[in-house]
């Protein structure tokens, strides 16, 4: 049903956009890392072996018509252990519903169950690089529902049932120390949150199999919450009761997904929900009209419904000048370009901060300046 009363108010509570005028000729890019010296490399894997590897997505690219990240660029945050890596063929999810009893769960029959689930952004809990924010990307998935597996599993999910949540694992680099990361990946997700997330089982990426590095054959995606919760080479499935201890995973990534202290209890963890939030991607320097101008282009991504405008400041202390984004974004699922036309007062050092001017949307990371860009104007 449609109803055009809902329509209309959308409509009008929808910031015209204003005619921005002549582009004008780029000049150059602004780097978005201050003094600091440091280049992110791109497209390449750093870092070293299985826990440790990263490889970074490049933001400055984005535009309107490339707003899909490529299989290639998709950002890395641990590469395949070795004991995925063996078992690629003939991989099987064990399942073990909440009476103990166990069943086999074939990749071959996901793969032939996987359908469209639409476009994503994954974003890395510890995405905080200001020389990039690039532990985020947008992918095209493929799988199955994870209510699908986990109703055939525990029967309806009725206040009466008492598999209240459920238990995911994957493989990971158990033998190895890495001075970063805790080995051990799972999460457990109360089956409430799977079912309003629209949380799957992705076996499929940019329309070909899912890659080993980032989970192939099998990972868990969950729209809207942060990538730690994400588990890659998913081989168990269990059902848990309400006293389920937090995971190590759950417990590794509780200050970077905004929980206080660490939960002993997953039903005490606060889902790992990225808020609304909004950064600076890329700087241009144009002459326009025979003036200087700087064309800020950010995207806009997280929290509950599509944002229709921001606030942006440049100095701390200053009040945020609120803009319409334009076009209005029709999904909070990915991320949407903005766009922001500036000319500083003067020369100097300014850091790009984005704010919410709209009451009642959280936004943790945005009161903290979390995504802030500093750029260095030497010329006005
Ligand atoms: N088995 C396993 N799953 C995992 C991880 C891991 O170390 N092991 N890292 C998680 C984290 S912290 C993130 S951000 C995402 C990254 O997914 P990607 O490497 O495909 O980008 O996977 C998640 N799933
Ligand atoms: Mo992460």
């Amino acid at each position: 049903m449609c109803d055009p009363a809902a329509i209309l108010s959308r409509m009008s509570a929808q910031p015209l956009c204003p005619d921005l005028g002549e582009p004008g000729e780029l000049l150059a890019l602004v780097p978005l890392h201050g003094l600091s010296r440091r280049e992110t490399p791109f497209g390449t894997i750093v870092g070293g072996p299985g826990l440790d590897a990263r490889r970074f997505t490049n933001l400055s690219t984005l535009s309107p018509d490339r707003m899909i990240t490529p299989t290639a660029e998709v950002f890395l945050r641990t590469a395949a252990p070795q004991a995925a890596t063996a078992r690629q063929h003939d991989w099987i999810v064990a399942l073990t519903a909440s009476d103990g009893r166990t069943s086999r769960l074939s990749v071959g029959n996901l793969i032939r169950r996987a359908r469209p689930m639409a476009a994503h952004l994954i974003e890395c809990a510890g995405n905080n690089d200001p020389d990039n924010f690039g532990l985020m990307s947008v992918v095209d998935w493929h799988g199955v529902p994870l209510t699908e597996i986990v109703d055939e599993l525990a029967g309806p999910d009725t206040t009466a049932n008492t598999s209240a949540a459920v238990l995911v694992t994957g493989i990971d680099h158990d033998a190895q120390t890495s001075w970063r990361s805790i080995p051990g990946a799972s999460w457990v997700l109360p089956r409430d949150a799977i079912r309003q997330r629209g949380a799957f089982l992705a076996t499929g990426m940019n329309g070909a199999p899912l890659p080993l590095d980032h989970g192939g054959p099998v990972r868990l995606v969950v729209p809207g919450w942060y990538g730690c919760s994400w588990i890659k080479w998913v081989d168990a499935i269990r059902m848990v009761g309400p006293d389920e201890p937090s995971t190590s995973q759950m417990r590794e990534f509780a200050a970077r997904t905004h929980q206080r202290g660490v939960p002993d209890l997953a039903r005490a963890y606060e889902p790992p929900e990225i808020d609304l939030a909004a950064a600076p991607i890329r700087v241009e320097k144009r002459r326009v009209a025979g003036r200087l101008e700087y064309r800020i282009v950010g995207i806009v991504w997280g929290g509950t419904r599509p944002a229709a405008r921001l606030g942006i400041r440049f100095r701390a202390g200053d009040p945020p000048r609120v803009f319409p984004i334009c076009p209005a974004p029709s999904t909070h699922h990915t991320w949407s370009l903005w766009e922001y036309r500036w000319r500083p007062p003067s020369t100097g050092v300014y850091d790009i901060v984005l704010t919410c001017p709209d009451p009642g949307v959280r936004t943790r990371r945005l009161d903290l300046s979390f995504y802030a860009r500093r750029v260095i104007i030497d010329e006005i």
